[in-house]
């Protein structure tokens, strides 16, 4: 495949330990090219999140990619942020004490450098966002044309017709940055957002873990010492064999979008409140007599079915002999 076919892709990322698979898995996909990571709260905080995906990226020996760092607050400039180190260890991969990154971020902040590929590019460029929506938010306030520049935006986020991960009402990533996630989904971007009701069905087992240790690929090796506490978390929270790949399976929506399917409807966020950072979907099924929050606003793609055995494949492949 040639460099010009291939799909150019930034990740919007808090690595995090399946942030860091799927980093990995993107960076060993020929179907696309990562031109950029920028990086937000969420697993860790901004700060970190930059420093690992620096980290990450001189792990694969691909120092060539740009890290452009994210907001440090919310949207709303709040600054009390929700941090899920209790999951991905204080490090947010797997407290192995990895030694600082010797790249830097550039200088343009992490909207700027989307708002800017997204022009250069238009309308081929596609940004995976597995963190919170503010970076995203932020290039839609930042270019009032975005939503039109943009070639696609992957979500991981949302629980449709499941219970959240946060609580029973909330996704994680949506739950980080309710007003921002709402600003996004009704933007009128063309959106395909995968949520836990598709996620919670890809589960790596514990005898895939045991395959990957096995492996003496270098990437492998590494993700074999950071995985532990993910799965110590999934054992004790949810009583599972096994950890939910989230962040590869959003990953390889981009890489092939066959792998799901998907329906329309239109999006909204719930923003204060016991149900803050919930996703209600409006089928479009009914008209409604009355208008409604949800009326006239622009339609998302919402992922419905997920073939997991296939994503579980692609995920060894990738990663096994890396
Ligand atoms: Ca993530």
């Amino acid at each position: 495949m040639g460099k010009a076919e291939r799909k150019k892709v930034i990740i919007d990322t808090d690595p995090g330990i399946d942030d860091a698979m799927a980093i990995f898995v993107a960076l060993n996909s020929p179907e696309i090219e990562v031109i950029g990571l920028t990086t937000i709260y969420g697993n860790v905080y901004t700060e970190l999140a930059t420093k690992n995906a620096l980290h990450l990226l001189e792990i694969a020996g691909r120092t060539d990619i740009p890290v452009a760092e994210g907001s440090h607050v919310t949207i709303l400039k709040g600054t009390k942020l929700r941090i899920a180190d209790f999951v991905h260890g204080s490090d947010g991969l797997g407290n192995q004490n990895f030694p600082p990154p010797k790249g830097k971020a550039i200088d343009e902040s992490a909207a700027t450098f989307i708002v800017e590929k997204a022009k250069q590019f238009a309308g081929e460029v596609t940004v995976v966002a597995l963190g919170p929506l503010t970076n995203i938010a932020l290039a839609m306030e930042l270019d009032p044309e975005f939503s039109k520049t943009i070639g696609q935006i992957i979500i991981l986020g949302g629980a449709f017709s499941v219970n959240g991960n946060v609580n029973p009402a909330a996704e994680a990533n949506i739950f980080g940055d309710p007003d921002a996630a709402d600003i996004v989904f009704t933007s009128g971007a063309d959106i395909l957002t995968v949520g836990l009701n598709v996620t919670h069905q890809v589960i790596f087992t514990d005898a895939d873990f045991e395959k990957l240790t096995q492996s003496k690929g270098k990437l492998a090796q590494y993700l074999s010492n950071i995985l532990g506490i993910y799965f110590s978390y999934h054992h004790d929270a949810y009583g599972t064999q096994g950890v939910y790949l989230h962040d590869p399976t959003a990953l390889l929506a981009a890489v092939d979008p066959s792998l799901l399917t998907y329906t329309e409807g239109v999006i909204r966020v719930q923003t204060s409140g016991i149900t803050r950072g919930m996703t209600v979907l409006d089928n479009t099924r009914k008209t409604y007599g009355e208008v409604t929050e949800w009326s006239n606003k622009p339609t998302v793609k919402i992922a419905v079915t997920v073939d997991a055995p296939a994503i579980l494949r692609i995920v060894m492949e990738r990663l096994v002999n890396s």
